[in-house]
Order: C-alpha cells, then structure tokens, then sequence
C-alpha cells in the first residue's frame, strides 16, 4: 500500500484526480488534506467518501505540526502537493494568501517531507511560470522562468523551492508544469465554467482585451493521468511538462460555449483587460510523451461537450456557489 499525501484535495483537479486514481487503484491509500478556501469543496469527493482507502483532514499545509503529525501517523511516504491559491485575478486584487499558501505552504510540505524521507514529491505547478509566448514557440522544460503574475510568480517560487530540494538535499522531487485545465469541478471564476454558467443565466460574459489571448487547453483526467505517470514513473530531479496541444483564442471558446447552449453572441461584453494579462501559452510535451509514454486520450471536442453538459446537469452545485461569498468576488471583480 502507497500512503499519499495529497493536499488541496477538496479543489477543481485535486478532487478529479482523487475520484479518478481511488477507482483505478486499490494500492494507494489517500489522506486529502485541504484546508476547504473559498475554492474546496467536499461535494466534489462524494464518490469517494466512503472508500476505505480515503481519509480526508482539514487544516492548512502552512501549519507545521498538523502537517508533522499527519506524517507521524499515517506513515506518509509519497506526496502530491495540488494546494494552492489558483485564480490570477484574484492575487492581482492581492497577493499575501499567494505567497503563504503557495510558497511557505510548499516549504512546510518539503522540510516535512525531507524529515521524514518521503520517497516521491510531486510538485503540481503551472505552465505560467514561464512567462508569455509571442505569436510562434513553445514552452519547453529548458525555458527560462519568467512568471508575470503574484500568482505565477508565488508557483514558480513553489517549483524552485521543490527543485532546490532535490538539489541540496535529494529529496526526490519531480515537478509537473501544466497548461490551462477544464472539466466538471472546476470553480466559476475560471473562463469556462464562468461563461458556461453565465449563458445559462443569460447574463453579460466580460471578455478581457480584444478576447485573443490564447491559452493551450487539457480536459482535467487527461492532466492527471499525467500526474500519476509522472508520480510512477518521471526521474526525480526533473520537469515534465504537461499539455495537450489545444491552443485557443478565448474569444473562439467563449463562442463555441454560445453556440452548444444555442444562445446570442450579444451576451458577450468587451471589459477592460487583466493587468499584465499574459499573451499566450502552449505547451510542448514531448519530453513526458516520448520518455514515460502519456498523451491525452480525449478530443477536445469530445470533453468540451461532456463539460458544458456536466454544468447543465449539475446546476445544484454550481448555484450554491455563486450565491456566496463568490457574489462579491465577482461584483469587486467585474464591477456589474
Ligand atoms: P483550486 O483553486 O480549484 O483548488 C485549490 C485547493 O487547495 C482548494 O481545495 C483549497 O481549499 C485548497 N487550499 C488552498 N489553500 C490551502 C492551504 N493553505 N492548505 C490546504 N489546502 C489549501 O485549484 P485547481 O485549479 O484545482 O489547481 C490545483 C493545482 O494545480 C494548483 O497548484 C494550481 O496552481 C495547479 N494548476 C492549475 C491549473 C488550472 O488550469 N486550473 C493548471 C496548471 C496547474
Ligand atoms: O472573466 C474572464 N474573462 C476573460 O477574458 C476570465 C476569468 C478570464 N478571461 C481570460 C483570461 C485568460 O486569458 O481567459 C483566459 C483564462 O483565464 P483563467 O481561467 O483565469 O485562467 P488563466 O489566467 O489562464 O490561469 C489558469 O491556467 C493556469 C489557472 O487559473 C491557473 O491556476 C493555472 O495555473
């Protein structure tokens, strides 16, 4: 039995990634430990709630003795570190939780990890660490970091600070550097599930800039089974970047969102741009294709659709949440 720590567990992928790996294996035993923000939420676990080979502890992976005795107890050997403060709008409204969470949070997890001689440290971090491509290019692991955002910046930190440990003290890390997720879960703030859910309520969709930022698409299992090829099988001390060639101006998607719920293209509304607003993203993941064998296995057509229609059906979830604390986000966000 593998005994894993995964954090951030009750979030967008890190609920995917539990409901799928807990179905697919019965040698992993997984203790979630998400300090339930804004952005966690137990719902997304119900298919695994009742698994024997789950256990779920709230509390902050900023929060050394909890995070030492979660250790002690459960005998952790293996860590996949998904917390996190995820959304770039929101750290541009302010940055202090980023740094806390995303970084002291990944350097409480590593020193832990390193006293207790975990024997896997995945790292969950982004491709926006890398910056903003022009027009032609990709993302390679060999890119040099440079991250626009107090969000990018506090994962890249995160990245750095897991590398560092396989380099100082042999902690075996591997980090995964992804693009732009979609899938069922994921919070109404992010581009998709926000434009879905607003042409179902027949509300305006803010489009930042002239909408042609380009963002390089992966449906969310295909992310994690990523994920645990890199867990199993990525050579510590190494980057693996994760993607699945989908590259897309955010205008096209939020048309396409119209058209598969038949509604008027007038609901889109131009909104002044996201300061410093990254250009584009696109991933090349070759190194994880030809060296550990991944490679997306669904058509972004295929699970686009399946995504709208799981926000079609699943209306309970989604309305919950943006009647909260998620009303004043959006109104201090978007100012309407
Ligand atoms: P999310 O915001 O949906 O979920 C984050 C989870 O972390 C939540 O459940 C939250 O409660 C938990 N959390 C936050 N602070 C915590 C803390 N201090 N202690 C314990 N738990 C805490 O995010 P997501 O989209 O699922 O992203 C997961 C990871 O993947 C993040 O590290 C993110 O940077 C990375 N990532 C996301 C994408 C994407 O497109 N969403 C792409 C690449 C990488
Ligand atoms: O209302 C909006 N209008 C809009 O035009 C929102 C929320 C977004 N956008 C644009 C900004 C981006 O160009 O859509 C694009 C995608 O925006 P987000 O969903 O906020 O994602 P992004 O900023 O690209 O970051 C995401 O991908 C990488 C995740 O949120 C990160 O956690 C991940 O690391």
């Amino acid at each position: 039995m593998k005994n894993i720590l995964v954090t951030g567990g009750a979030g967008f992928i890190g609920s995917n990634f539990i409901n799928h790996i807990l179905e697919e294996r019965d040698d992993y035993f997984i203790i979630n430990l998400d300090k339930l923000t804004y952005a966690g939420n137990l719902e997304n676990l119900k298919p695994s709630e009742k698994n024997k080979n789950y256990t779920f502890v709230n509390g902050d992976i900023c929060n050394s003795e909890l995070v030492n005795y979660l250790f002690e107890k459960h005998k952790i050997k293996y860590v996949i570190n998904f917390a996190a403060e995820s959304h770039v709008d929101r750290s541009i409204l302010g940055s202090e939780i980023f740094y806390r969470t995303n970084v002291v949070g990944t350097s409480v997890l590593l020193d832990t990890a390193r006293k207790f001689e975990v024997e896997k440290f995945l790292q969950v971090s982004t491709d926006e660490v890398y910056g903003s491509l022009g027009k032609e290019g990709l993302f390679t692991e060999n890119n040099s970091l440079s991250p626009n955002s107090p969000y990018s910046s506090s994962k890249a930190a995160a990245d750095l600070a897991a590398l560092s440990f396989h380099h100082t003290y042999g902690l075996p890390v591997v980090v995964t550097r992804c693009s732009n997720n979609y899938g069922p879960f994921q919070f109404p703030e992010k581009l998709i599930p926000l434009m879905i859910i607003n042409s179902l309520n027949d509300k305006k969709l803010p489009v930042y800039g002239d909408g042609m930022n380009v963002r390089d698409w992966i449906y969310v299992i295909d992310h994690n089974i990523a994920i645990n090829t890199v867990f199993e099988k990525g050579r510590v001390g190494e980057v693996y970047n994760i993607g699945a060639s989908n590259e897309m101006p955010n205008i096209e998607i939020i048309k396409l969102v119209l058209k598969h719920l038949e509604k008027p293209e007038d609901l889109i509304q131009f909104v002044k741009d996201r300061p410093g607003h990254d250009r584009r993203y696109a991933i090349d993941s070759s190194k994880i294709q030809s060296e550990l064998g991944w490679k997306p296995e669904f058509s972004f057509e295929e699970a686009i659709n399946k995504t709208i229609d799981w926000y079609v059906r699943n209306k309970d979830w989604w309305s919950k949440i943006i009647s909260g604390e998620y009303l004043k986000y959006y109104e201090k966000q978007y100012k309407m």
